[in-house]
């Protein structure tokens, strides 16, 4: 029986996407890299060092920094990004996620967190809904990002269920492929196309529905 609910962070709960983008694009220019949709879309989910290198090698100059150089440039885009994040308010949850996990909530599943940022507990504070969380994994403690499964099986470790037992929400392909993984049940939310290996999918947020997900063959069958 589904017990629980692993939430992504960036792209289900909240749309800080842009945010990165915005911090990520100047880091780009101060490097030469052209900045592309292609290239800010590739970026989501992935781990702040990965995102930096996807930067640099787009650029062809993964090789022209340091160690101590890229981790410099790493922590000027956070530096940047937590004065862009310092502005979320409540009215910055996506359509119809404040509902979606107060239904759960009140209906007795558990809540956890399964986020690559590093700046997940301050967001989720901002948003005013930090409370309604049984666990908040904390990526710094991982071996491995998404789509490795390690982040969602801890999310799952943290609820005390088994991963059978949860249901994952993602936006990212890496993601889906990381509840998977775990041997989850994955709800995609975003282009279909995209997001095939999904279980269940929603277009967007606002069609995220408990009775959807409820009345789906995957979650009979868990
Ligand atoms: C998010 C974003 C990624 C970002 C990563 C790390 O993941 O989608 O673009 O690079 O977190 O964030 P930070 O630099 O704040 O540690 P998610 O897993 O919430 O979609
Ligand atoms: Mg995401």
């Amino acid at each position: 029986d589904i017990k629980g609910f692993a939430f992504d962070l960036d792209g289900v709960l909240t749309d800080t996407a842009r945010f990165h983008a915005q911090a990520w694009k100047k880091t780009a220019e101060e490097v030469g890299t052209k900045w592309t949709d292609e290239l800010a879309a590739g970026l989501k989910g992935i781990s702040r060092m990965d995102s930096l290198e996807m930067i640099l090698k787009a650029g062809n100059c993964e090789h022209s920094y340091t160690h101590e150089q890229k981790a410099q440039l790493a922590d000027e885009k956070n530096e940047y990004y937590k004065k862009l994040i310092d502005t979320l308010t409540p009215e910055d949850i996506l359509p119809g996620m404040a509902e979606f996990l107060m239904e759960v909530k009140h209906k007795g599943y558990k809540l956890a967190v399964a986020s690559a940022s590093k700046n997940a507990p301050i967001i989720l504070e901002r948003l005013g809904i930090a409370d309604m969380f049984d666990a908040v994994v904390d990526p710094a403690a991982l071996k491995s990002g998404k789509p490795d499964p390690e982040i969602f099986v801890r999310a799952a470790e943290l609820m005390n269920l088994q991963p059978c037992e949860v249901i994952g929400l993602e936006d990212s392909i890496a993601g889906i492929k990381s509840i998977n993984g775990a041997g989850e049940v994955s709800v995609g939310i975003g282009d279909k196309d995209e997001l095939y290996e999904a279980a269940i999918h929603f277009a967007s947020t606002a069609e995220v529905s408990l009775s959807t997900i409820q009345g789906d063959p995957y979650f009979s069958k868990s």
